[in-house]
């Protein structure tokens, strides 16, 4: 399918928590690629309406109210404000940015709730869930940390591990832990109201494993595949918890409705109060139609860690429910990474927007640019100040804003701002123009397969062409001796400026208003891309302004040392193991302790951690396994001192006989480095 050949288009971004700032990764995810598509869809003048709003429910927020020692409405009420705000300055065209708690929202998520129960959808169970003695408290998904059983990740969550991704039940974790007491929770008895997602297994096939084979990214796909190969268990829809939905049965008073039940709903509540401001018809973006074809089409732009919400358990509740559309495509990226680590809040790793909004004042086009050149597709991507400036300075200002700007200075020099016809297009003029002509295409192609980063990148190819052009007729040089021919020259300039104008409002929204301006041109739709008559002859240009200007090393150098005051800031404050009980010297020195040399080094197939290592100890070459292949390339640590103890049992690792181990330091993120000597000591001196 054609993805814009509908008519109607329901698109959202994921409602963010709102226990937070937003930060780059933020955009990155789901709200730039939402924007730039919602904007594409709205200048093919589509029926579109695009929704989103803050996520207010869940653990989330009130984990984060015990922390700031406040009530769980005041951050949301903080929070909610700051996101909007941060929303609206970069661009983000939503028709509603709205709220879960307001009370529009609460009443359709119980209206969803009891229509699944009428019919008989939840399958109740009573079951035994972690409970806090100390606290009085059941605990629910994110009050409970252990180990992820498919990972061996210590801090996965009772719903989730963010590391592998896999969703979980807090029963499936090793060695729980109660965040609230710290202590290990008991089982006790309660009842809840379960959504049997084994029973729409089948279902699920069909729809998404057969019907989106085509249709979703790979990404996307490989993770419903493997959901559905390992077998879906029933889910609960219903938590003990004191803040959320109030689950609409007297006998479940106290409970709360599940926030992955209630969040997605958000997008309806949404759109229905948008209908309500608007005077529209909000069933018309979201139920079934009578007839087929008048149906809006469902997107649903996310990051990756809510694949399988919007992927399976929400349509399973819209199938369940039965009167909605279905999502036609989820297309979510992966994560995006800040100078060689994991975006992190909590760590305080992050380019928060709020703050970049206050660094670089007027510059939210340059970020949106920047963020599009790299968003996170088909894999983990990374953000780099210096990558940002020289992206900035070689591509926006040396490339697009220069060419903008010569065109319009030129003409305002020569020819008073007016747009002039001299002599006859040349063989070369025409062949510019028809190149230009192949953009607007080449943008709806890679967009429909949800390809940012090459529909920018073609965007800024049209740029390249229009600099060239002014490179090759040098009309600064023409001017002395034929005028005529200068008036073609920024004519045609003229049209592959306007024509940048047209196509970069999905991109570089900001840009594209002021160059209109500059032009003094009213704000065309896509029909008028590629077109070479956008500025008639004769029409009188506006004022130049500068598009853009340098991003200088200062700026740089200030928020990389912003990112590692974070970071010592955060050593500092980091927790510190307890001390270990006492142990006697004889203990000690049982240890035997070398210093050996790494002789090679290469990567265990098949695994993510592991690497083989073959060690001179100064008594003989062993072979050990070693779990450090995240932190360091097998090249670069060949040669290197490293203590080892060797008298350590053999141990088989994946087939492999390890004998000894390499000692390691491991901070608080887990980050790895060697415990070796300053200099060159000889291999096989003890270490004691
Ligand atoms: N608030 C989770 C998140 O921010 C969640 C998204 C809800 S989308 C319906 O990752
Ligand atoms: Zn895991």
């Amino acid at each position: 399918m054609d993805i814009f050949n509908k008519q109607r288009y329901t698109i959202t971004s994921a409602l963010p928590y709102a226990n937070g700032p937003l930060h780059i990764g933020h955009l990155a995810g789901a709200y730039i690629p939402g924007d730039i598509f919602v904007r594409f869809l709205r200048l093919n003048n589509k029926d579109v309406v695009y929704v989103c709003g803050s996520d207010e429910h869940g653990a989330a927020i009130t984990i984060k109210a015990k922390k700031e020692g406040v009530t769980p409405q005041q951050i949301i009420d903080k929070y909610n404000q700051q996101i909007k705000e941060s929303f609206e300055q970069f661009g983000i065209s939503f028709n509603i940015y709205h709220r879960t708690s307001e009370p529009i929202h609460h009443q359709l998520s119980q209206e969803f709730f009891l229509n699944l129960y009428e019919k008989g959808e939840f399958v109740e169970r009573f079951s035994e869930q972690y409970y806090d003695e100390e606290y009085h408290q059941f605990l629910a998904d994110r009050y409970i940390v252990g180990t992820c059983p498919h990972c061996g990740n210590e801090g996965a969550y009772g719903d989730q591990c963010e590391k592998c991704g896999t969703s979980l039940n807090p029963t499936d974790l090793i060695n729980p832990k109660s965040t609230l007491s710290g202590k290990t929770p008991i089982l006790k008895e309660t009842k809840h109201w379960y959504l049997p997602l084994d029973k729409y297994q089948p279902w699920l096939e069909q729809w998404l494993i057969e019907g989106k084979k085509n249709v979703l990214k790979s990404n996307v796909f490989g993770q419903c595949q493997s959901w559905l190969k390992s077998g879906l268990q029933p889910r609960s829809m219903t938590r003990d918890l004191d803040w959320g939905v109030d689950v609409p049965l007297a006998e479940a008073e106290g409970k709360k409705l599940y926030v992955w039940l209630d969040a997605p709903i958000g997008y309806i509540s949404a759109t229905k109060q948008w209908a309500i401001d608007e005077g529209k018809d909000w069933g018309l973006y979201w139920k079934k139609q009578a007839n087929a074809e008048n149906e809006s089409t469902l997107i649903h732009f996310i990051g990756k860690d809510n694949i399988v919400f919007h992927c399976i358990i929400f349509p399973a509740i819209l199938h369940a429910h039965g009167d909605y559309i279905l999502p036609e495509n989820v297309p979510a990226n992966e994560f995006l990474n800040l100078e060689g680590d994991k975006l992190s809040t909590s760590r305080n790793h992050a380019v928060w927007l709020h703050e970049y909004l206050e660094e670089f004042p007027g510059k939210q086009d340059e970020l949106r640019y920047m963020l599009t050149s790299i968003l996170p597709e088909t894999s983990d991507s990374e953000f780099t100040w210096k990558d940002f400036q020289a992206r900035v300075n070689n591509e926006l200002v040396a490339i697009f804003g220069n060419f903008v700007n010569r065109v319009m200075v030129l003409s305002h020099k020569y020819f008073d701002g007016k747009v002039l016809m001299g002599s006859a297009l040349t063989d070369a003029d025409q062949a510019v123009l028809n190149e230009l002509a192949t953009f607007p295409d080449l943008i709806k192609q890679s967009l429909s397969q949800y390809r940012f980063r090459e529909a920018l990148a073609q965007f800024m190819n049209a740029a390249r062409l229009g600099n060239k052009y002014l490179a090759d007729e040098e009309p600064w040089k023409v001017f002395k001796t034929d005028e005529e021919r200068v008036k073609t020259v920024l004519f045609v300039a003229g049209q592959i400026v306007a024509n940048l104008a047209v196509l970069g409002q999905p991109f570089l929204p900001f840009t594209s208003t002021r160059i209109f301006e500059m032009l003094n041109l009213a704000q065309r739709d896509w029909s008028a891309a590629g077109n070479a008559d956008l500025l008639s002859a004769g029409h009188e240009l506006g004022e130049t302004q500068l598009l853009f200007d340098k991003i200088t090393d200062e700026q740089v150098e200030f928020q990389l040392n912003k990112l590692a005051q974070a970071k010592a800031t955060n050593a500092l404050a980091a927790p510190k193991a307890p001390q270990k009980a006492n142990v006697s010297f004889d203990d000690f020195v049982k240890m035997d302790i070398r210093v050996g040399r790494i002789l090679t080094a290469e990567k265990i197939a098949k695994t993510k951690k592991l690497l083989k290592l073959t060690i001179d100890t100064g008594i003989d070459k062993r072979t050990v396994v070693s779990g450090i292949a995240e932190y360091f390339q097998p090249e670069e640590i060949v040669g290197k001192q490293v203590s080892i103890l060797v008298n350590l049992e053999p141990r088989e690792i994946k087939g492999i006989q390890s004998q000894g181990m390499i000692l390691m330091a491991e901070d608080a993120d887990g980050r790895l480095d060697f415990v070796n000597p300053t200099s060159d000591i000889s291999v096989g001196s003890g270490v004691r």
